[in-house]
């Protein structure tokens, strides 16, 4: 078997040595340390790992000195990848995110406005792409594709054919499975919760939190193993093991956290003990002793994310299959916790429209750290390239492939985001908003001198604010 491998410098010196060049896709020549399997790299696609949690903020991050939040597996991923200091979401709201990302098109052209409606059933998502060229698709987690009509099945696979999985488990996230399912179940959680005695007391447990509000930081009763987090994560594992012998495979992993309540478990309660956080930027609402203790719910909520992203390394470690597989780490929007007095998304200030982003996988650079601005939307763009399956040319993202090895330092001018009434355009250091608080109001913030974004700089910088005034739209085809 050995001796049939040809290795990249072999095929270039035979080409040349016949006067003809073969184009080797960079995907498949390079491979880490961990290896590949004995099948001639050339002829193998790569995989994709997407883990996407529900509103982890871009600065909630392991490398960021100011917050003590603990993610070695991240850290591990960022020294052989690459990590992005200005990643954006096209809409901080789940339906829309996971739309613009399905279609890999900006919020005015994703067909979903808001969390009142479904994705369009007749627009592509590079799922199907991916599918439709021979991959092996899935999913799992809250998938948010269908926020409008509640229905997963109990199985959780209601709707995946149609978006172009293969396999999958789509589960409700944390509020709907609760209101979904006060009478019976109605996703496959709630079901898998029924199944173990454990539906009434994670029901009442809800009910608690919402009657306390924000400042709920108290214990669910379920044990880990029932914890949706931890469920989602054996789903994912259950799934890559199941993945048919010699397709290639894609998959997403929507974890349900980091997005309030602030549930954990007892075990993840004891993480951030006696640790303490910064505290809320202009924040308001709670004393700072009720703040602490939500932003420590909230890292153990990541910190547990995080233990799943080793878990499942470790399995494609077993598999071989570590060096074939790109990595990629965010979030579909960011939280407030607090910050400029708000909770939750929908604005656009960073904590909001920032996400952690970090890439690794075959050629990509290792350790690489970049201030290039980029959106969910690029990842589209970038997981088809990799695949070498073509983008339909209505795609807005663009792919980061020239960034990720280390040939370009920017493949894309401005970066946007959207929601509502409001736009958003950032150059790499100047943020314009129009439409937010009110339909007429402008804001300009200089993100590199203000990353809190306490000083609205609309009124000074006149003919900065005219400049991205000039390219605010959603932009079509300025990338191509
Ligand atoms: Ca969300």
């Amino acid at each position: 078997m050995q001796k049939d491998r040809l290795t990249r410098r072999d095929i270039l010196k035979r080409a040349i040595a016949v006067g003809t060049f073969v184009l080797i896709p960079s995907t498949a020549s390079k491979e880490s340390a961990h290896g590949a399997s004995s099948t001639p790299q050339t002829q193998r696609k790569p995989n994709f790992l997407l883990v996407f949690p529900d509103q982890h903020r871009f600065d909630w991050v392991p490398w960021n000195p100011k917050v003590p939040l603990r993610m070695p597996n991240l850290e591990k991923l960022a020294a052989r990848g690459v990590r992005f200091n200005w990643a954006f979401t096209p809409s901080p709201l789940c339906a829309p995110a996971r739309a613009c990302l399905a279609s890999g098109r900006e919020y005015e052209r994703c067909g979903v406005k808001n969390n009142g409606q479904d994705y369009p059933a007749s627009q592509p998502t590079f799922y199907k792409l991916l599918r439709d060229s021979g991959y092996w698709v899935m999913g799992c987690g809250k998938f948010d594709l269908h926020k409008a009509s509640p229905i997963w099945g109990l199985d959780g696979k209601n709707l995946l054919t149609e978006w172009g999985f293969s396999d999958g488990i789509d589960n409700a996230g944390k509020q709907d499975a609760v209101a979904s399912g006060q009478d019976k179940p109605r996703d496959p959680y709630m079901a898998f919760l029924e199944r173990r005695g454990l539906r009434q007391a994670h029901i009442e447990d809800y009910k608690k939190r919402s009657k306390i509000g924000k400042a709920a930081v108290f214990p669910t009763p379920l044990p880990d193993d029932a914890y949706c987090d931890n469920w989602v994560g054996q789903n994912a594992l259950d799934l890559i093991r199941n993945v048919p012998e010699g397709k290639p495979w894609f998959l997403q992993v929507n974890f349900v956290g980091p997005h309030p309540p602030w549930d954990i478990t007892e075990s993840m309660g004891k993480l951030y003990e006696g640790v303490d956080f910064p505290q809320p930027n202009r924040g308001a609402q709670l004393t700072p002793e009720q703040n602490t203790a939500v932003r420590r719910n909230y890292s153990a909520m990541i910190t547990n994310i995080d233990r799943w992203l080793g878990i499942l390394v470790e399995e494609l470690k077993k598999r071989n299959e570590l060096g074939n597989t790109f990595i990629i780490y965010s979030s579909d929007h960011g939280e407030m916790l607090n910050d400029q007095g708000l909770w939750g998304k929908s604005v656009p200030y960073q904590p909001s429209v920032g996400v952690p982003l970090v890439i690794a996988g075959p050629s990509i650079k290792r350790g690489l750290v970049t201030n290039a601005p980029t959106s969910l939307i690029d990842l589209t763009a970038t997981i088809l390239d990799y695949a070498a399956v073509a983008a339909p040319p209505d795609v807005d993202g663009v792919s980061l492939r020239t960034v990720l090895e280390g040939n370009k330092q920017r493949h894309r001018e401005y970066v946007r985001s959207a929601l509502n009434d409001w736009r958003l355009v950032f150059d790499g250091r100047y943020k314009l908003v129009t439409g937010y608080p009110d339909r007429d109001d402008i804001l300009l913030f200089d993100l590199e001198a203000d990353p809190e974004e306490n000083r609205d700089l609309a009124k000074d910088r006149r003919s900065i604010v005219d400049r991205l005034s000039d390219v605010i739209g959603p932009g079509k085809g300025e990338n191509k």
